[in-house]
């Protein structure tokens, strides 16, 4: 239950100094640690110089442009304070992909860092709607416009009073399709979040150290590593540019306790432990994004002994709604509902289908999907219920797993396959570095398996290595899921976000 008036960024900043843990880190990136008193004077300037000198009133959408770095949550935050709708954006989308956003969103006023300018600059060119662009310093030295009006603010402001129910954030999703969208949340679905899957299942301190990959621009990332941890008093290490070497990195440096990364990247970072990495400062690893494979579920504990928890959150949805718990946790399943959701698997009439089958996961709970302007609210919210376009069965025990995206599902000869039971047969050959598995078109089966392999490094692409291949997956699963299909590739086509893109390689059939 939260007050009707309610501004999520005061709760994660002035709020949390009231609370006294004004001295605690909050921040830590680009060389530079800041605490929960710095962060809310510094969030209070900024909001100051929105009001005052850009005339930003509720309501108004600004969006964000910038790498993952103290000065983005900052900038965030303020904008939040005075009662903006912000939309975050990720560094590497171009002119024509910030343009969509901006009209979508009818953004009046961008923030973006000094270094990201030019594209922000062409967009605005033509814009209808964007009438300022303004820069600020995303590197730790203050030196850009915003900055240098923020400077003399006070560090007292009266924050807009929200309601609870105001939009706080657009954030948009292409998912794997390519056609943005953009889904509203409110300033209290900020904070269900955090109170929900950040308390319930993680059980943040202020001892944390939060570490990750996913930008702040995908709600993925802003929960991971803004949202969670400022709720608690804890601390977020931001990266610009996050590999799994250099998490492993920060790890080390700052003895960092929670990992919000997706499976590639676990796989890679044991891969470093092999190579003397220290990641027994972690208490907890949350792998999303991608299904976890059972087999990283088993090596990271038998490597770490500490849980890897797979979860599945949705950009609808805002962050992660069923997910494994420390001491209730099942390899190659996603879990079971966050306190507070509820998640049930239909057929297309919407009615419960027998534990073992699959079917759509509908989900409802205290988030949910508010598509802005788009016809597919419909299709994804149905008598209450949010279809989250995902395949999915429940277990005797009460676990979920996934099966497919429901578009991944390959119908072959009159049989169902689901493409990541086949991803994950192919995953667990020591050649393969990467797949992914889709169906192609075949007049005389309508489809038939096809995988796309990166293979580890030394190995031939030739039709002996398709042959082993197709013969381990005839091993491992039902024969008849093999795939007929194997072409080799040199990187999967992934979302900035690091979601395979299926839909490109079906594309290329
Ligand atoms: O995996 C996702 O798509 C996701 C999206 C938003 C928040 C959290 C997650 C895991």
């Amino acid at each position: 239950d939260y007050p009707d008036h309610l501004n999520a960024a005061v709760e994660l900043t002035d709020a949390m100094v009231a609370k006294g843990f004004g001295d605690h880190t909050a921040l830590i990136g680009n060389g530079r640690r800041r605490t929960y008193k710095e962060l809310s004077d510094w969030t209070n300037r900024l909001a100051h110089a929105l009001v005052e000198n850009y005339g930003v009133k509720p309501g108004h959408r600004v969006l964000i442009r910038s790498a993952n770095n103290p000065a983005m949550v900052a900038c965030w935050l303020a904008a939040t304070k005075a009662g903006a709708v912000v939309v975050n954006t990720m560094p590497m989308l171009r002119a024509g992909e910030l343009a969509k956003i901006v009209d979508k969103a009818e953004v009046s006023l961008a923030l973006c860092d000094t270094r990201l300018m030019e594209e922000m600059i062409v967009c605005a060119k033509d814009s209808r709607f964007l009438k300022q662009v303004v820069s600020f310093d995303g590197t730790a030295n203050h030196d850009a416009e915003l900055d240098r009006i923020a400077l003399d603010k006070s560090v007292v402001f009266e924050a807009v009073h929200t309601g609870r129910d105001d939009v706080a954030l657009l954030g948009f999703t292409s998912g794997t399709t390519g056609i943005p969208k953009a889904t509203m949340h409110f300033h209290r679905d900020l904070l269900a979040i955090a109170d929900g899957y950040a308390r319930e299942v993680l059980g943040v301190t202020p001892d944390d150290i939060f570490v990750g990959s996913p930008p702040l621009a995908f709600t993925f990332g802003l929960g991971g590593l803004a949202i969670f941890p400022l709720r608690f008093g804890a601390a977020a290490t931001l990266l610009e540019h996050a590999t799994p070497a250099n998490m492993v990195e920060i790890i080390e440096k700052y003895k960092a306790t929670i990992s919000f990364t997706a499976p590639t990247a676990y796989r890679a970072m044991m891969k470093a432990m092999d190579n003397g990495a220290d990641l027994s400062s972690l208490r907890v690893a949350i792998s999303a994004g991608e299904t976890l494979p059972g087999p990283v579920f088993e090596e990271w504990t038998a490597k770490t002994g500490k849980p890897i928890l797979d979860g599945i959150g949705a950009t609808e949805m805002l962050h992660i709604f069923i997910s494994n718990r420390f001491e209730d946790r099942k390899p190659a399943s996603t879990g079971k509902p966050v306190g507070g959701y509820e998640a049930r698997i239909v057929n297309d009439d919407m009615q419960e289908v027998p534990r073992g089958t699959i079917g759509r996961l509908a989900v409802r709970g205290p988030t949910g999907c508010r598509y802005m302007a788009d016809s597919r609210q419909r299709d994804y919210v149905r008598d209450g219920w949010n279809l989250t376009g995902d395949a999915f069965y429940q277990d005797e025990d009460g676990f979920f797993h996934f099966a497919a995206r429901s578009d991944d599902m390959i119908i072959t000869a009159g049989y169902n396959i689901a493409g990541p039971e086949v991803e994950a047969a192919l995953i667990s050959h020591p050649e393969v570095a990467e797949c992914a598995v889709v169906g192609a078109p075949d007049q005389e089966r309508g489809q038939i398996v096809e995988a796309y392999v990166v293979l580890i490094s030394g190995v031939s692409a030739d039709d002996a290595t398709i042959k082993r291949l197709q013969d381990h997956v005839k091993a491992t699963i039902a024969p008849y899921k093999y795939p007929r299909s194997v072409k080799f590739l040199d990187n999967l086509p992934k979302t900035a976000t690091g979601k395979i893109q299926r839909f490109r390689l079906r594309s290329e059939n």
